[in-house]
């Protein structure tokens, strides 16, 4: 097998004011969680967004303007790739650990959820895209589980200052059909698997790997625009239409 860079989907999630003291400084900017995802049209069922609470993270400027909240190892990638004020140079204006991000607030453009919260995930990996990730449980099996037990416990929500109002009042958004799946593919895969931990990997990547193909190959949107159409025609145009609003989506190498 080939190995080629990989190429993600940036999408951006707008930080909605008032900001914490940390992020303070940053006010009047316009500031972003920009996250790596393969599965743009699963936009729509944004519940929530995930970050590693261990983690550094930084924000740096893209532009004059745009701020990203990301890795400082994917900063440096973004860098090469004229996304950063000073071209080749990340320029970080505060650094951040996971849980300076953990309860902000953030806008995301297709979610039909107006508002949605960070969430802490020890499953995030570090090295992987931008250490930032959309959570979409009805369509992703670690974002399923992962949310099932921040739903569940609330001992971890304590121990990670999450609020339940950040996460009990969200509710799973169906988003594609799978014929013989239902429009929870991902609940029933791992119903089928006896997945019910992110401690389980193997089954998860076994379940991701199920679920991608077929949601890709024979599922159909069931919210939003492109509603009752397949998922890989409508993939192309999702992405055309979020890069055209001011940029939701950037493609970029890894
Ligand atoms: B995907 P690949 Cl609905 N740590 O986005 C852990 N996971 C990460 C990550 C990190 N640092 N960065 C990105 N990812 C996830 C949506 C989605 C994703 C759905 C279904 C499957 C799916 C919503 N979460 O991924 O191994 C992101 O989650 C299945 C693998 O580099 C991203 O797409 O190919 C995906 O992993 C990239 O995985």
């Amino acid at each position: 097998e080939e190995v080629g860079p990989q190429e993600y989907e940036l999408i951006k999630m707008e930080v909605i004011p008032p900001f914490p003291p940390k992020l303070k400084a940053l006010e009047g900017r316009n500031v972003y969680l920009a996250a790596a995802t393969l599965r743009p049209e699963t936009l729509y069922g944004q519940t929530n967004c995930w970050i590693q609470p261990d983690e550094n993270y930084g924000a740096f400027e893209v532009n004059d303007i745009d701020i990203f909240i990301l890795t400082a190892r994917s900063a440096r990638n973004l860098a090469y790739q004229m996304l950063s004020r000073v071209p080749e140079k990340p320029t970080c204006l505060a650094e951040l650990c996971g849980r300076d991000l953990i309860g902000l607030q953030l806008k995301s453009l297709l979610a039909f959820n107006e508002i949605v919260y960070v969430l802490p995930m020890q499953n995030i990996l570090t090295h992987k895209g931008t250490g930032i990730v959309i959570s979409v449980p009805s369509d992703s099996p670690d974002d399923f589980i992962a949310f099932q037990e921040l739903v569940r416990s609330p001992g971890l929500r304590i121990m990670y200052g999450v609020k339940d109002e950040w996460v009990l009042p969200f509710k799973v958004i169906p988003v594609i059909n799978v014929p013989g799946y239902g429009n929870e593919t991902d609940k029933k895969v791992c119903l089928d698997l006896k997945i019910d931990s992110l401690n389980q990997k193997d089954k998860l990547a076994e379940a991701k790997e199920i679920i991608y193909l077929k949601g890709f190959h024979n599922g159909i949107m069931i919210i939003g625009e492109f509603k009752g159409r397949k998922v890989q025609e409508v993939k192309p145009l999702i992405k055309d239409m979020l890069l055209k609003t001011d940029q939701w989506l950037i493609t970029y190498g890894e």
